[in-house]
């Protein structure tokens, strides 16, 4: 007699998918009938699956997915981890398209200021630019307390990592993972193994949640937003925007505008709005590009 459980897909190598559910883990299969359809099972899928014997398990159902990262490819994130640090100095417009791509695909986004050991100006200048639109969180890899504080965005959560190099993403990791062993300083300690290069991306249960051992590297890019549409992307320009004479107003060239007079009067950050002019012109100039 065979029962179906439901599970959280954890890793996933060569069509065996290890699926863990109520604390437990099972190797399961993807049936024939899953190859045909050229059905896909992800890290971070929830599935059905029936529960065979041993710890084995044939997966029956894909629950359908709440997002789909490309790089890693993972299924169902709720919350991206952005770090930034003093050094490398932020880089905002990327953290901008991070944000942009995590409003797009329904992702939480927490600023996680880094490094606060080594400077505490980066993180005034963090507040300035986004209090208005993510929780941000100083942190120091160094102060184990304060990575562990970070449990009340995990917890029931399926978490991934964005950001620019060594700002010590895969420190936070660490310090979240004790037993795996990173790549801390870009210096793979796997290299020189041979062939086997690529890395599977893996979630890892950590404070009652999922971490991806691979951070999101497709959430840095912008992808198939048009220059029109950008400001919709924006949450606090979207709240502000109501104000605009005109409801399509890009808050570029337009009178009246709500989000220009919230620059002038001190209440959204100067350097976000020019930012997002500099976006816009880039977007309008590679729409031109295309015809
Ligand atoms: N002082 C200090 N150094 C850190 C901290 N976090 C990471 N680092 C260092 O910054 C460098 C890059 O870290 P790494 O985790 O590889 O960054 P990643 O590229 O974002 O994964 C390494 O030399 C780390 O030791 C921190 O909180 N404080
Ligand atoms: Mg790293
Ligand atoms: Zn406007």
């Amino acid at each position: 007699m065979t029962r179906n459980l439901v599970g959280t897909v954890v890793k996933a190598v060569g069509g065996v998918f290890t699926v863990v559910c109520n604390g437990k883990k099972y190797t399961c299969f993807s049936p024939k009938k899953f190859r045909y359809q050229q059905l896909d099972i992800l890290v971070g899928d929830h599935v059905e699956f029936e529960d065979l014997h041993r710890g084995k398990g044939v997966v029956t159902t894909v629950i359908p997915r709440k997002n789909r990262l490309v790089r890693p490819e993972i299924a169902n994130v709720d919350v991206c981890f952005l770090v930034l640090a003093s050094v490398p100095e932020p880089d905002f417009y990327l953290a901008d398209k991070v944000l942009i791509n995590c409003f797009q695909e329904n992702i939480e986004p927490v600023i996680i200021v880094n490094k606060m050991d080594l400077d505490t100006s980066t993180m005034s200048k963090v507040m300035e630019n986004y209090s208005t639109i993510a929780d941000i969180v100083p942190v120091s890899a160094l102060d184990q307390a304060s990575v562990l504080a970070l449990g009340k965005y995990i917890q029931g959560k399926t978490v991934c990592f964005a950001g620019q190099s060594a700002v010590g993403k895969t420190s936070l990791l660490n310090v979240l993972l004790p037993s795996t062993n990173g790549e801390v300083g870009g210096i793979s300690q796997k290299s020189g193994r041979g062939m086997h290069t690529t890395r599977h991306s893996s979630l890892h249960a950590v404070l009652g949640g999922y971490v991806a051992d691979t951070c999101g590297f497709s959430l840095c890019e912008l992808q198939g937003i048009r220059s029109d549409e950008l400001r919709l992307y924006l949450d606090d320009f979207v709240t502000i925007a109501r104000q605009c004479k005109y409801t399509s107003c890009t808050h570029t060239a337009e009178p009246d505008c709500a989000v220009k007079q919230a620059v002038e009067d001190g209440k959204l950050c100067k350097d976000r709005y020019m930012r997002y002019l500099e976006e816009f012109a880039e977007l309008k100039e590679a729409e031109k590009n295309q015809y």
